[in-house]
């Protein structure tokens, strides 16, 4: 159910994120803040409207969207990107893409836990949020 993913989110650990930073193209300045902060994700459901807010001492973002409905988003480093949510075997997969180029961004929860797997081409970067009490 998507409803298991609605709520307030906090990074607790992170696995190769410099290396999906750079394979995106994102410059060194940009990877070392991205590196050391600590998001807040913040989901919600308004009827079919998913919404995905995402704050950090780096930059905020926030998406809204209907499940299977291509939007347009502009994302944390600034790509202007088509995108598209699905539920899909108990996961939310995000896909973006842009100059021909593409990144899926799957979300995966278990209990008070939720994973964010990032992949572009070879690269694999797995993020740990925990849900705020
Ligand atoms: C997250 O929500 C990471 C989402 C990936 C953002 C793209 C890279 C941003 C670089 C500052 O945990």
């Amino acid at each position: 159910m998507v409803e298991a993913f609605v709520g307030t989110w906090n990074l607790k650990e992170s696995k190769d994120f410099d290396d999906y930073m750079k394979a995106l193209g994102v410059g060194l300045a940009t990877r070392k803040l991205g590196n050391m902060t600590k998001p807040t994700t913040i989901i919600s459901l308004d009827g079919d409207k998913l919404t995905i807010k995402t704050t950090s001492t780096l930059k905020n973002t926030e998406l809204s969207c209907v499940l299977g409905q291509e939007f347009n988003e502009t994302t944390a480093d600034g790509r202007n990107v088509q995108s598209v949510i699905i539920f899909e075997d108990s996961k939310l997969v995000h896909t973006q893409k842009w100059d021909s180029k593409e990144t899926t961004l799957v979300r995966e929860v278990n209990s008070n836990k939720l994973t964010l797997t990032l992949t572009l081409g070879d690269v694999v970067c797995t993020r740990l949020y925990e849900k705020a009490e």
